[in-house]
């Protein structure tokens, strides 16, 4: 059983951790408020991001059901149950050894999915289901490209080297989003030990097979992964925008934006229906919203409440986002009990 909260910072220590439900792994956003935490706590990724004005500051915490093990390998800090591991490394690209022909920032994205698939593999959890990318500066040049596209070639080339499939069913959802200029390379994932089925989006060309137009390495991410584990079915979307076919769709309007996203999360949620999360709803999603300007947020928020109900689940962030004319990334995430079973 794996469980997603949002949580006020503060909240974390008394709410989660219960004894039955342990947390596993959390994402705190804003400038980072504790220091080292104890060698029992999870791992907890800082993204450097805050949210609207008006927002609550939440965390993304994920329990799930014990025994767990925790531990660090590399630079990858890490905790695993029977069957999950929640992952999260950092790197600096100014703290690389100067590789004089490599872009630092394609070096560190390189670094990064090294160490974690080095440590997945170590640890028994080889397949990589969500991804979480915090690019700095995403929408800066750096060496003549969109330091996005060089995250993309540094992320590839991992990928490649660990043996992994960067087009097809085992390809991860992720989400790539920037963060401060100053802030180092943030990754932080799910992954397990049975592999997950990857889903595209029929309205959409898979991020995979993005012409060069979009740089010289497409983007490594699926649309979106579902698996079983125990007695859920786990359904990931990823960070999804106003693209279809390849094309960014009502550039300038974000309203309008909000709603193609919005359809796109649908189609790929049908998919998923289809193929085994039957009954699960746009209602029933935990959703992040990343906002490229604050002041949208009440636009966007309408229409997802629309779209999700007024109750919906959201945590919303300002952030730039890895196209320069989209204006709103939205990924949406489903823990849907099936009838039997108990881990
Ligand atoms: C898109 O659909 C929007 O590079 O990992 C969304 C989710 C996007 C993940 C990634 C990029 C990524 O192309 C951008």
């Amino acid at each position: 059983m794996l469980q997603l909260h949002y949580l006020p910072a503060g909240a974390l220590a008394q709410a989660a951790p219960s004894a039955s439900f342990p947390l596993f792994g959390v994402a705190c956003f804003g400038p980072q408020t504790q220091g080292d935490m104890s060698p029992t706590a999870p791992p907890v990724a800082w993204v450097q991001l805050e949210p609207p004005a008006g927002e609550p500051a939440l965390c993304e915490a994920w329990s799930t059901q014990g025994p767990l093990q925790r531990g660090q390998h590399g630079r990858v800090q890490w905790c695993g149950n029977a069957g999950l591991l929640f992952g999260a490394v950092q790197v600096h690209e100014r703290a690389l050894a100067q590789a004089e022909t490599v872009p630092p920032l394609q070096e560190a994205a390189r670094v990064a999915y090294a160490e974690l698939f080095g440590a997945l593999d170590g640890l028994g959890y080889p397949h990589l289901l969500r991804v979480w990318n915090h690019v700095p500066d995403i929408n800066g040049m750096s060496h003549g490209l969109e330091r996005y596209r060089l995250f993309n070639i540094g992320r590839q080339d991992a990928f490649l080297a660990n043996g992994r499939n960067v087009v097809g069913a085992s390809v991860p959802a992720a989400s790539a989003l920037g963060a401060a200029a100053n802030a180092p390379l943030l990754v932080y994932c799910i992954a397990s030990r049975q592999p997950a089925a990857a889903i595209e989006n029929p309205r959409q060309l898979s991020a995979y097979d993005y012409p060069q137009d979009y740089g010289p390495r497409s983007p490594t991410f699926s649309r979106a992964s579902l698996v079983s584990f125990g007695s859920q079915r786990l359904l990931f979307i990823s960070g999804t925008a106003s693209i279809v076919g390849h094309r960014t769709l009502h550039a300038g309007d974000v309203a309008e934006q909000t709603r193609e996203t919005l359809r796109n999360i649908d189609a790929v949620l049908q998919q998923a229906q289809a193929r085994g999360a039957a009954g699960m709803t746009l209602a029933d999603l935990h959703y992040k919203v990343y906002v490229r300007h604050a002041a949208d947020w009440p636009v966007i928020r309408a229409e997802l409440q629309r779209a999700a109900g007024a109750a919906v689940r959201v945590i919303a962030l300002q952030a730039d986002v890895c196209r320069m004319d989209l204006l709103v990334e939205i990924e949406a995430t489903g823990l849907q009990p099936t009838s039997q079973g108990t881990s």
